[in-house]
């Protein structure tokens, strides 16, 4: 028999092909995926090609324009070419009906990146019929320059990079690394989502298999809340990369019996041992990679997730002894269930069973509420202070030793609008009372774009003009009712066994410190205010139907 080809840097656990019951979980796992309505329908992803296909043309049209004006001969611009690329979990496969397109253009040199922030917002709303685009933000000045768009009811994310070649005409391989030669960081973070992305699916040994068993990992992450880089979970990628190490160690495998070696494998891995699907690369660029043994940053590392291609990144730096503590009780749950879908035929919904973070988790939950009476400066204030909450969770952690077991972020925050007549009713919505509300509340997922608001808001100060503000008016300090957004971030505290009393004073005024340091910060404008409350104070809107309180324990009879 012909040596079989090995996928990652060892050698697989295992090539036996699936059981007759691996398939028969196969099938009733695809069921459970389509009744969560995980899968995009199939008309939705034609809708996405053609949109792909659209920006394409528009992106050559672009690259003629800006060589034209610059007088560029015509046998060069004949070759120019232009390339359309994606990434995120468009490009993975595995995204849903709500997921956007994550795109990627690439141009010649002569097309720089002011040219286009100058023309293709022009471009793509010229060549779309009046109401196609119902949103369009240019982003220029922040660490991934983007446009955020809506076309046709489907969301883009789409950043550009210009490579140091006159001509892409013959499709320019992006995974040859030589392309990042004289590219600057921003343009270097632009390639690197598709570089990763495109990597990662030729590291695995069944593309259809490794995304149905990231399918299910990405639902089980989502419906337990440990999800997401902002508050120190791993992320889309992240997890992508650790499925996609288990499928090399078992080759063919079907999705279940991944499923079921990732929660056994991750669980008992020798963390901070690095996961990588392949050796480090040798490079001649010299870029900064991850490296223990030359950073010490990189050495306080946890849980290292390291992405394929040069250069190679941990994309779980955000992990803390807490977030990861979380995991690990996750992962034994998890890999529980798994045992009884596969010995006692328990259905595969029970693993998607929501958390219980609010229900039954803590006794003791911090409150981190903001507020403006602007929505706008309400989303960068939000934002900003989101984006910080990691020190806060690192503070907690560090400081009351004694009685702090686990601090435990949720991974949304509870968007909320008030109306406020007075200063009394003001004041008490700004400590978090939900009295004066108007608007149901909505829940703001924590991807990595609270990043991004917080840069958003970052840039607009600096000058650069932000097209999304709708332009409203600073609310002047006036009487009558007045409109206040506030945005609520809950982060739950395990005391250690014994524990009676709970401090944690001297982090709570250090995060308010860092977050009122903030340079777009205005004392009349932005309020922040963290709140320690009990589980039966927690309010309705965290719960769903069905959900059962946390009630207030009785006195004990003297
Ligand atoms: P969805 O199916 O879209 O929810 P996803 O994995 O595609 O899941 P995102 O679209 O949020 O998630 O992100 C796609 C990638 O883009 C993942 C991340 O590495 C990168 N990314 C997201 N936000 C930012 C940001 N603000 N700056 C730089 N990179 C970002
Ligand atoms: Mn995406
Ligand atoms: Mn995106």
């Amino acid at each position: 028999m012909a040596a079989e080809r090995q996928w990652g840097v060892t050698p697989a656990f295992s090539s036996d092909p699936p059981s007759a019951g691996d398939l028969k979980l196969n099938d009733l796992l695809v069921s459970e995926l389509k009744a969560q309505n995980n899968f995009a329908p199939a008309s939705d992803t034609e809708k996405r090609e053609a949109i792909i296909a659209k920006l394409k043309g528009l992106l050559r049209q672009m690259v003629q324009t800006v060589g034209k004006k610059k007088g560029l001969p015509q046998d060069i611009l004949d070759v120019a070419g232009g390339e359309v690329y994606t990434y995120g979990s468009y490009r993975l496969g595995v995204y849903g009906p709500a997921s956007d397109v994550d795109t990627l253009m690439v141009a010649p040199k002569h097309v720089t990146r002011d040219d286009f922030f100058d023309l293709m917002p022009d471009l793509l709303r010229q060549s779309t019929a009046p109401g196609e685009i119902t949103n369009l933000v240019p982003v220029p000045g922040i660490s991934t320059p983007i446009i955020k768009l809506t076309i046709r009811g489907v969301d883009i994310d789409l950043i550009f990079s210009s490579l140091q070649l006159s001509s892409l005409s013959d499709k320019v391989d992006l995974a040859d690394d030589s392309i990042l030669r004289g590219l600057d960081e921003v343009d270097r973070r632009c390639v690197n989502g598709t570089r990763v992305t495109n990597r990662i699916l030729q590291l695995v040994p069944q593309t259809k298999t490794f995304r149905l068993a990231l399918r299910a990992i990405k639902l089980w992450a989502q419906k337990r809340a440990i999800y997401g880089n902002i508050v120190g979970f791993p992320g889309g990628v992240a997890y992508a990369i650790l499925v996609a190490r288990v499928c090399q160690l078992y080759p063919k495998a079907v999705a279940p019996l991944l499923v079921q070696r990732f929660f056994f494998i991750i669980q008992r891995w020798n963390w901070p041992k690095p996961v990588f699907l392949q050796h480090k690369e040798e490079s001649s660029l010299q870029l900064r990679e991850w490296d223990p043994n030359t950073y010490r940053g990189d050495a306080a590392h946890l849980m290292p997730i390291l992405t394929p291609a040069v250069p190679s990144m941990n994309t779980a730096h955000t992990v803390t002894r807490s977030t990861k503590t979380v995991m690990m009780r996750e992962f034994k749950r998890a890999e529980e269930i798994i045992k009884d879908i596969y010995d006692t035929g328990k259905p595969w919904s029970t693993l998607f069973e929501r958390h219980d973070f609010f229900t039954r988790r803590y006794k003791h939950y911090i409150c981190v509420n903001t507020a403006a009476k602007d929505q706008n400066a309400h989303d960068a204030w939000a934002g900003l202070v989101q984006s910080r909450i990691k020190r806060l969770m690192a503070g907690i952690e560090g400081s009351d030793a004694n009685s702090v077991e686990l601090v435990q972020p949720f991974t949304k925050g509870f968007d909320r609008v008030h109306l406020c007549n007075g200063e009394q009713q003001l004041e008490k919505t700004l400590d978090g009372s939900l009295e004066f509300q108007v608007k149901a509340t909505e829940t703001v997922a924590t991807d990595d774009h609270a990043d991004m608001k917080a840069q958003i808001a970052q840039s607009d100060i600096d000058g650069v003009e932000v097209l999304a503000t709708n332009g409203e008016a600073k609310v002047k300090k006036e009487d009558g009712p007045q409109r206040v957004y506030t945005m609520t971030y809950y982060i739950g505290i395990g005391l250690r066994e014994g524990a009676t009393a709970l401090d944690i004073s001297t982090p709570v005024q250090n995060f308010q410190g860092e977050c009122t340091a903030w340079p777009g910060y205005d004392a009349d404008m932005h309020s922040i205010r963290i709140k320690h409350i009990r589980s039966y104070d927690l309010p309705a809107d965290v719960f769903v139907p069905g959900e059962t309180r946390p009630v207030r324990p009785k006195r004990k009879p003297k």
